[in-house]
């Protein structure tokens, strides 16, 4: 399922392709689609491309225009056609609904095989889909590829762990799908039924739908023994299947057979260079029950320059660092959940636990990371404990220019996710006035 035909395209040929697709879905969006109709028609532009730079003079589209077409306004096909719904997980506001034709769920299929085969599987393998499976993408999308790759597929979903690390255990798993943070509880939870997840043949990891940093994946990898593969996607665009690391584990190759992507600046929303860190915009190709035109999907990224050692040509991601709307502000410094993450690196005497707690005291907003102490540490070292704390502040300050306060907290204190991981806390308006 590696596929050179697509996946090392020459860029010429690559881009002649792309344009095609791209006035398809001009077209069709444009045509069956009121909200884009009225877009294009107030900017002033056809739904039509001479080359791929006419896309900047294209309107976005936002999560909201989503939601203002909720539920089925937004479709570009008939509902006839549509076999299939699922919906983005956002926590807060109106959801989103996203809908697939069979078309779209055979193209999904192959992506999420092609996924998996750049990750690293193969039809030999044993799959426990972990992801949960519902109106979330994660489950349905990984488990639909790994059928498609031939793989031993096992639809578990998210949630009663125990019962995950049996099964690990007694069908022989050799590749786990899930949240990279539920991976740690997997691994916790073997350890407490006195499982060694390291001598089970598992071997491969395909982690997303959350950001994590390149410590959380050693740990990972050190925690389960394995290769931990960082995979990407959204529901507005796709679910899992947009773009994926290779081997390297090096970027995230975007599927550009599938989609464009456009790195823009948040701000001024103009294109970036390939290099340049801004909002990842993407742009459907070939998506027919729900094509999106320049959706901001408010993930923070760059394009790494360059060629891949693997031989595919697909452009590569860096991980995501951030989402524009899990930023903080403190005291005017910018940060992301994961870039705390990344300084809590290598300190020793801290899990890779932690979570961010926004607070009210009077009318100023306050700041503080809580952090787990490793389970090995007796926690009522005193002496010791102020150290680690010292460290934490320390190495916070000096990688991100600015000093948070730090509270340790006792082992297993901060809650665990068998999905998407809540790096914060905003306990704002509950202290607001005290
Ligand atoms: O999380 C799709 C998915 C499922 C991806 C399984 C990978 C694996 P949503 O629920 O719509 O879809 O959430 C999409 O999750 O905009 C990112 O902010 C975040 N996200 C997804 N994958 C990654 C990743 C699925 N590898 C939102 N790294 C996206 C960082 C990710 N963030």
């Amino acid at each position: 399922m590696f596929q050179p035909e697509w996946e090392s395209m020459t860029r010429d040929r690559l881009e002649t392709l792309q344009l095609e697709r791209l006035n398809t879905v001009l077209r069709r969006t444009y045509d069956n689609v009121s909200l884009y109709r009225k877009k294009f028609d107030e900017a002033g532009v056809s739904p039509r491309a001479d080359s791929l730079d006419d896309l900047a003079n294209i309107p976005f589209t936002v999560k909201d225009d989503m939601r203002s077409q909720y539920p089925y306004s937004m479709f570009a096909a008939p509902k006839r056609d549509i076999v299939r719904v699922h919906s983005s997980s956002g926590t807060t506001g109106q959801m989103t609904v996203v809908g697939y034709t069979r078309g779209d769920i055979s193209s999904w299929s192959d992506l999420m095989a092609r996924t998996l085969v750049s990750a690293g599987a193969t039809p030999d393998d044993v799959v426990q889909v972990a992801y949960g499976y519902g109106l979330f993408t994660g489950g349905l999308g990984v488990h639909y590829g790994s059928e498609r790759l031939g793989c031993v597929t096992i639809p578990i979903s998210g949630g009663n762990t125990r019962r995950q690390v049996q099964v690990m255990a007694d069908f022989g798993v050799t590749v786990l799908a899930c949240t990279p943070s539920y991976s740690l509880l997997i691994a916790e939870t073997a350890a407490e039924m006195g499982i060694d997840v390291r001598k089970l043949p598992l071997r491969l990891g395909v982690f997303g739908a959350e950001p994590w940093s390149e410590n959380m994946r050693t740990q990972v990898e050190k925690h389960l023994g394995i290769t931990a593969i960082d995979i990407y996607g959204l529901s507005e665009v796709l679910g899992p299947g947009v773009a994926s690391e290779c081997g390297e584990q090096h970027g995230l190759h975007v599927n550009e057979d599938h989609f464009l992507i456009e790195i823009v600046d948040p701000d001024s929303l103009e294109p970036l260079q390939d290099g340049e860190t801004g909002e990842v915009v993407f742009t459907t190709l070939t998506k027919e029950g729900i094509p999106v035109v320049r959706y901001r999907t408010r993930d923070i990224s760059r394009i790494i320059p360059g060629q891949c050692a693997c031989g595919r040509t697909f452009r590569r991601m860096e991980r995501i660092t951030g989402r524009t709307d899990d930023m903080i502000i403190v005291r005017g410094v910018n940060l992301f959940p994961s870039q705390i993450e990344q300084a809590l690196a290598g300190i020793p005497g801290v899990a890779p636990h932690y979570q961010l707690v926004l607070g009210k005291r009077g009318s100023m907003d306050t700041v503080e990371v809580h952090v787990e102490v490793a389970p090995e540490l007796a926690f009522d070292e005193v002496r010791e404990l102020e150290e680690i704390q010292r460290r934490v502040r320390e190495e916070i300050e000096s990688a991100l220019a600015v000093s948070i306060g730090v509270k340790l907290v006792e082992p297993r204190s901060i809650e665990r996710s068998e999905g998407k991981a809540r790096r914060v806390l905003d306990l704002r308006a509950e202290q607001e006035g005290m």
